[in-house]
């Protein structure tokens, strides 16, 4: 890779992983990490950067000589319907920012998350095609879709290479996700590691699309590393990791751990899953770009209680 890349929402649950991952791969000095604020855990290069401004981001780019930029910063599904017009003013301005700059000044790649969250109540459930009808039910989802149609307008109309996967729920040990409707599923480990009973906020048998953070770092850079031409899907690739209730995982933890307790209390977060697929079909990414998950829901829990082990000494 010639240049340099920008990330733009480092310090969140997939950022601050996909950070390392990318500094790994490009070396420390290539990539740009940026955030609200800087943390303690930033190593490298960080800058300061409020995405709904544009002279900031701007004024980064030009500094560094940008190529790439992984933009994202949003607002999450459950945090989002706290105050839905600044959820949509966030998560479109910021998107918007970061095409325009990325045409005026022919960054080579961009890439855009977006979510199940697209999905609403006339996708079917159960394996939902890569094309359904979109209606989602939460402005972070409306959100996502009008995201999803402004990057295939800026490659269509500009020639831009925004490249885009819908993530599923991404379990990860090394960051607390905040603000969405799966983070139940990394909350249980930590309860659990912590001998702490759990209560959920999903009902026991309501099952969503999820994924193992290694998983979802590798897709992102799968897909960013594909050749152009292999990029069929210009809106956003569905991925599929694994599917999982509450009563599953909870399952699979008393398995290592036979003393763990759950109880459920649903709410509004329950009917924002309950319009959510239960399983996804990823044919697009595994043809189009070889994509393939690793892990299942038994790796996932032997993985997160032992690295939470750890992190707990
Ligand atoms: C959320 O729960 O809002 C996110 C997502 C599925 O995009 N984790």
């Amino acid at each position: 890779m010639n240049g340099k890349i920008l990330i733009i929402g480092a310090n969140g649950q997939l950022g601050s992983v996909l950070t390392t991952a990318l500094q790994n791969r490009y070396g420390l000095e290539n990539v740009i990490a940026s955030d609200l604020r800087k943390q303690e855990h930033n190593h490298g290069i960080f800058e300061i950067i409020d995405a709904t401004d544009y002279d900031r981001i701007q004024h980064v780019v030009t500094q560094y000589n940008i190529t790439q930029i992984y933009h994202l910063a949003a607002i999450l599904s459950a945090k989002g319907e706290v105050n839905p017009l600044q959820t949509w003013d966030i998560n479109t301005k910021t998107l918007l920012n970061v095409l325009e700059i990325s045409r005026l000044n022919h960054i080579e790649k961009v890439f855009y998350p977006s979510s199940i969250a697209v999905f609403g109540a006339a996708a079917l459930k159960h394996n939902t095609p890569n094309d359904s009808y979109l209606n989602p039910s939460t402005v972070y989802g409306i959100s996502k879709v009008d995201g999803e149609n402004w990057v295939q307008y800026y490659f269509l109309k500009y020639g831009l290479d925004v490249r885009s996967i819908r993530y599923p729920g991404v379990i990860g040990y090394q960051t607390l996700p905040g603000g969405g409707t799966t983070d139940y599923a990394v909350d249980i480990y930590h309860k659990a590691v912590l001998k702490e009973p759990f209560v959920c906020f999903l009902k026991e048998d309501t099952t969503l699309p999820m994924i193992y953070m290694d998983d979802v770092i590798r897709a992102t850079m799968e897909l960013m590393e594909a050749p152009s031409e292999k990029i069929k899907i210009r809106t956003s690739y569905n991925i599929a990791g694994l599917s999982f209730s509450p009563k599953d995982v909870a399952l699979e933890i008393s398995k290592i751990l036979p003393n763990f307790i759950i109880a459920y209390k649903p709410d509004f977060r329950e009917d924002i899953a309950k319009n959510w697929p239960k399983s996804i079909d990823d044919s697009h990414a595994q043809i189009d770009w070889g994509w393939q998950p690793n892990y299942n829901l038994e790796a996932i829990t032997k993985s997160m209680i032992s690295a939470l082990n750890d992190y707990y000494k």
